[in-house]
């Protein structure tokens, strides 16, 4: 029996299903005396340091859990469970940490994107149990902003670089928490789970290599999910975001089976897209947060959900938050929410007057769930002009001339499903979600939507240079090619697909072997 300690934030799900799927039973702690009970104990902390170190606070949970970490018995921490441990975080430097280990949590300050997000291999410092069966290549999940500085080098069990080289893993006697999420971390991440669960005997050590660890591009397999008109819940897949073909809504297959399938081939991501979360109310439309249930019981990679995620007033007059939406979804087994619509109405918002109000859903989720539980998804199309003074928004010189030879473009944020332009280009779109608190862009783009003819680079260049945080290209890959391009062409830290996977007309597999040796991956 392993005793799990959720404090409400984030999703624990992924964490449980793990455990499961490898034949343990979990107790969730209701009590600082199911801490004390413990003979061993997860704590998978999510989401921002002030906000989860408040609630053990509250819970009078504080105390209980120094007393088992002192007693020495099984402890793993995971992501913000590892940063519990210290004493303190930039994060919220008001507010303490549990101490235990000596050292600071510091916000990354480097030149790459931050959060730090994919997958990146370890350093091992120190032999342990919970290397048993790992070969000493494999990549785990990442995501976060923020990393430990231990005072004590003894502690430290791995490393990892990312324009430095930061603490990924500490090891105290029975007490181990890693940076990296070994629940979402495929296979690897499991066979780790598993020497914690039953470690065995022997210590062991692994070859330190001598070249730095790479951050993976990451390839996303992504399921744009609606109702048919039959009412079944179907993946389906648009040209130029048209998804019927006679009148039908085209049906590519059934959401949990695809998911499933992509997750063995090797996608590094899944991403569900609920197209009609605009006009419906996903709390209402259960079916979606059946689809993570089921899904997050045994794909063991990142889980994103976008669609209707927004405030809203349900037909008896009573009110939801865009945060309780994104709690739902996280509780049911998504690691990220996708916001599209209404980040662009947000954004006008703000460019309006040029201050945040604290309480949009980008800001409240983030400040609850952390920036990286935040992507932004955006739905742009090519507008072409003579001249750049023509319009206010951020125009490029294209290679690609428009229809009446015109040699530069903006690109129009769309809200509802690409039905409404609005007057916000995606390159100040992307801006301003940063900085309310996006931890990541999803950037589509219409015209290249379905049409196998490769990813906008132009859209992609413009926007990854405007913003730090990461860019996820999307819209157009139509042969494994396009796929190189895209990572050696542009600054996107990952590409995400459609057609090509749901038609089984390139496997992930092919993209990952033809980018072999080529650009960095996780195999
Ligand atoms: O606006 O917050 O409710 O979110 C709705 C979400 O649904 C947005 O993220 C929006 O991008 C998405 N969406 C809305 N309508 C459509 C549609 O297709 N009619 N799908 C749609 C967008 C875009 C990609 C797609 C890639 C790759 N899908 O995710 O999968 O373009 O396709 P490809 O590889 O086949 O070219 P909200």
């Amino acid at each position: 029996m392993i005793t799990l300690l959720d404090y409400g934030a984030g999703n624990v799900r992924s964490v449980i299903n793990a455990i499961e799927s490898l034949g343990e039973t979990v107790k969730v702690v209701t009590g600082g005396e199911d801490i004390l009970s413990a003979a061993k104990l997860v704590f998978p902390g999510v989401g921002a340091f002030g906000n989860m170190m408040r609630i053990l606070r509250e819970k009078k949970y504080v105390e209980p859990m120094l007393t088992y970490l002192r007693s020495d018995r099984p402890f793993l921490g995971i992501c913000l469970g590892l940063q519990a441990l210290f004493e303190y975080s930039e994060e919220a430097s008001d507010i303490k940490g549990l101490g235990f280990i000596p050292g600071a949590v510091k916000r990354f300050a480097i030149g790459l994107s931050v959060p730090h997000i994919g997958w990146n291999g370890l350093n091992y410092k120190q032999p342990s149990r919970i290397f048993t069966g790992l070969q000493g290549g494999e990549k785990f999940y990442f995501v976060h902003s923020y990393h430990v500085v231990a005072d004590d080098p003894e502690v430290i069990l791995t490393t990892t670089d990312y324009d430095c080289e930061f603490v990924s893993s500490i090891q105290k006697g029975n007490i181990v928490a890693t940076q990296f999420h070994p629940e979402k971390s495929g296979r690897a991440g499991l066979h780790l789970l598993q020497n914690f669960l039953q470690p065995p005997t022997e210590p062991v050590s692994l070859v330190q290599s001598a070249r730095e660890t790479k951050l993976a591009k990451r390839i996303i397999a992504c399921l744009d999910v609606r109702s048919n008109d039959q009412g079944d819940l179907v993946v389906t897949k648009g040209d130029q975001y048209d998804v019927r073909e006679d009148g039908n809504v085209r049906n590519l297959g059934q959401p949990v089976e695809l998911a499933r399938r992509y997750y063995q081939e090797g996608a590094d991501e899944i991403t569900f897209l609920n197209i009609t979360g605009f006009r419906d109310f996903p709390l209402e439309d259960m079916p979606m947060l059946e689809i993570l249930r089921q899904t997050s019981c045994n794909v063991f990679v990142p889980l994103t959900i976008g669609g209707g995620i927004r405030d809203y007033t349900d037909k008896d007059g009573r009110q939801y938050s865009a945060l309780e939406v994104a709690a739902e979804y996280f509780r049911s087994g998504a690691d990220k929410v996708s916001i599209g619509s209404d980040a662009v109405l947000i954004a006008e918002d703000y460019l309006k007057t040029g201050r945040p109000t604290g309480r949009s859903a980008i800001e409240e989720i983030a400040r609850v769930y952390g920036n990286q539980a935040v992507v932004v998804s955006i739905d742009p199309r090519r507008v072409y002009v003579e001249a750049p003074e023509e319009v206010k928004h951020t125009v490029i010189e294209t290679d690609l001339p428009g229809p009446g030879g015109e040699r530069y473009c903006w690109y129009q944020c769309t809200i509802n499903g690409g039905r409404e332009g609005r007057e916000l280009d995606a390159v100040t779109q992307a801006q301003v979600c940063e900085k309310l608190g996006a931890g990541e862009i999803l950037l589509n783009c219409i015209d290249r939507d379905g049409t196998n003819l490769g990813f906008d680079l132009e859209l992609i260049n413009a926007v990854a240079a405007a913003v730090t945080i990461p860019v996820i290209a999307s819209s157009g890959a139509g042969k494994v090619e396009h796929f190189h391009e895209v990572f050696t062409a542009t600054e996107a830290e990952s590409a995400l697909a459609a057609g090509i996977f749901h038609r089984r007309e390139i496997p992930i597999g092919d993209v990952k072997n033809y980018l072999a040796n080529k650009v960095e991956t996780r195999r």
